[in-house]
């Protein structure tokens, strides 16, 4: 199996998923038992041979760009509201800099400084009590919704196919999870690095992107732009890079997926920083990814999945609703 990823004990491999999706049962079969072997061990695989061309792929990142090129009152107007709805524009990163304590230090950061990251997010467009928070359809944006609700689609069926290639690897009945995958209670996350200057990182070594943490939910799908700066903590405690390879996926269990697999699925501490830097500016580029967090439906039960335990005294945890586990998740951390 090739390795995307190699380095300190950490073993990401490369996965064609084109072999699970078209391949035939003895291929299927190789593919899925590497892809759970990749999520028992790293946490975290990469895919490729994805049912997503390249240029779609492109027009999706040119679309974000453009939301992003939107005035910050207009961006403010779409904000964010609650862990229960996780849906509209965030800024958060401007926080990070109240963590030093001299105040006219923290005032020159904020004049200085963009703020690290900001993001969309995008649910399904039909929970009701939950709208979306769309920008007006005008100039650029002209077919947003209709780009990103498409996105959101395609990448609810990638979902779909990971999890049933995960029940073929531990050798349930492949349609096992379509139960928990069918209502797509997943959030789109657009995200945009802003150009910033080198000197926010020399100043604050401890300044990242985004701090280490776990995702929560059964799956996340990443889809990185070339810059990189995702590093994912190896078994030997340091972050290794998890460099971008060109029309792939990183797709990484989540804590809710670990909990639910009785621990046989390893969800893996992830941070975002910067790229070493390749030119003499003052300024580091700024950087695209897209996040799709991938939940269980908000509905279901989640206990040990069959076959992660051998008795019921095995069984580590308490069942627990998918809904409630996100919310209560989302709530710690904004
Ligand atoms: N928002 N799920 C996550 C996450 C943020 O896993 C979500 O909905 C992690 O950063
Ligand atoms: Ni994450």
């Amino acid at each position: 199996m090739e390795a995307a990823v190699q380095r300190e004990g950490l073993v990401i491999p490369l996965i064609d998923f084109s072999a699970f999706l078209n391949g035939n049962p003895e291929q299927r079969r190789e593919t899925a038992k590497a892809i759970l072997h990749g999520f028992q061990t790293a946490g975290f695989i990469y895919l490729k041979g994805l049912p997503i061309t390249s240029e779609y792929r492109k027009h999706v990142f040119e679309t974000s760009a453009k939301y992003f090129r939107l005035p910050t009152e207009t961006k403010m107007s779409h904000c964010w509201t609650t862990p229960e709805a996780n849906r509209g524009y965030s800024a958060p990163g401007r926080e990070k800099t109240t963590s030093l304590t001299d105040r006219e230090e923290v005032q020159r950061l904020r004049d200085t400084v963009p703020d690290i990251k900001e993001s969309l997010e995008i649910g399904r467009e039909d929970e009701p009590g939950h709208p979306n928070h769309w920008p007006e359809e005008e100039g650029e944006l002209v077919g947003f919704k209709e780009t990103m609700l498409g996105f959101h689609t395609k990448c609810k069926e990638l979902h779909i196919e990971v999890m049933r290639a995960i029940a073929v690897g531990l050798q349930i009945e492949e349609t096992w999870f379509d139960d928990y995958t069918d209502v797509g209670d997943n959030t789109l996350r657009l995200l945009h690095y802003p150009e910033v200057r080198k000197d926010v990182f020399r100043t604050n070594p401890s300044q990242v992107r985004a701090g280490a943490h776990s995702d929560y939910g059964s799956i996340t799908l990443l889809f990185q732009d070339a810059r990189g700066g995702l590093q994912v903590r190896s078994p030997t405690g340091v972050f290794v890079d998890a460099t971008p390879i060109e029309d792939t996926c990183v797709v990484n269990a989540g804590d809710l997926l670990a909990r639910w697999s009785n621990d046989n699925i390893k969800s893996t501490i992830h941070r975002v920083v910067e790229p070493p830097s390749r030119n003499d500016e003052d300024t580091y580029g700024a950087r695209y990814s897209i996040a799709y967090f991938c939940n269980p439906n908000f509905k279901s039960y989640i206990e040990a999945i069959p076959g992660t335990y051998a008795a019921e005294a095995d069984r580590k945890y308490e069942g627990i609703n998918s809904g409630q586990y996100l919310v209560q998740r989302l709530t710690a951390t904004y």
